[in-house]
């Protein structure tokens, strides 16, 4: 038993948004590496397994022994944990149904097809259909920005003027392709919002080494 949070994240995937969580909040945690979407790395991959069976990242093993898997979930377990940190609106906020609505729609909608996306023989065997699979994903991804972006009215941030673990999981989700320059064009009022968020000093150190 250890007294500190053991996250499974990797350079580049949806766990950095967890360690911005983790940053912000200055909670006391280690990061394991283990690199699920890289196939030439099997051994890094699996070294999640031991904490997801859906050998993925991120998951967050607690000093309790119980793990957290599931990114949305992950960050909003944060944020609650740590009101302190002012991450999430609180129950009864007028802002709380559309911050829950959109953390869903980022991990069900968005982030989920990037199981398609990274390895199309997944669903379609024959290598011939696998362009064509990741481009209509890629094109469906940016259409669901499209649609989030016409549906929130950002302040400086995402959902008004406070930065929530949404802004965390959109920046991190919205580097992924189409990556950002399609976000923009799709999402131009949550382009500014996602953009302070690069810049806050807390946090730039972190996109540079984990995102760069
Ligand atoms: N539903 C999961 C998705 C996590 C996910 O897709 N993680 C990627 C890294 S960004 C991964 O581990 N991919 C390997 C795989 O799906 O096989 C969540 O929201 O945490």
């Amino acid at each position: 038993m250890t007294d500190r949070m053991l996250l499974y994240s990797a350079k580049g995937s949806g766990g950095v948004a967890v360690e911005a969580a983790l940053t912000l909040i200055g909670a006391p945690h280690e990061v394991t590496d283990s690199y699920t979407f890289n196939p030439a790395t099997p051994e890094s991959g699996d070294k999640v397994l031991v904490a997801n069976p859906m050998r993925q990242v991120p998951a967050l093993a607690l000093p309790s022994g119980e793990v957290l898997t599931e990114s949305a979930a992950i960050l909003i377990w944060l944020a609650e944990a740590h009101p302190e940190a002012n991450l999430a609106p609180r129950p009864g906020d007028p802002t709380r149904g559309q911050f829950l609505r959109w953390m869903s729609f980022v991990s069900s909608a968005i982030y989920s097809l990037y199981w398609v996306k990274d390895d199309p023989s997944r669903l379609v065997p024959d290598p011939a259909g696998h362009a064509a699979l990741v481009e209509r994903t890629l094109e469906r991804i940016a259409w669901c920005w499209g649609v989030m972006d016409a549906q929130v009215s950002p302040g400086q941030y995402i959902l008004g003027d406070q930065l929530t673990v949404l802004d965390l999981y959109v920046n991190v989700v919205s580097r992924f392709r189409p990556r950002r320059m399609r976000f923009y064009k799709e999402a131009p009022k949550m382009a500014e919002a996602v953009k302070r968020v690069d810049a806050d000093p807390r946090l730039a150190p972190l996109w540079a080494e984990r995102m760069a």
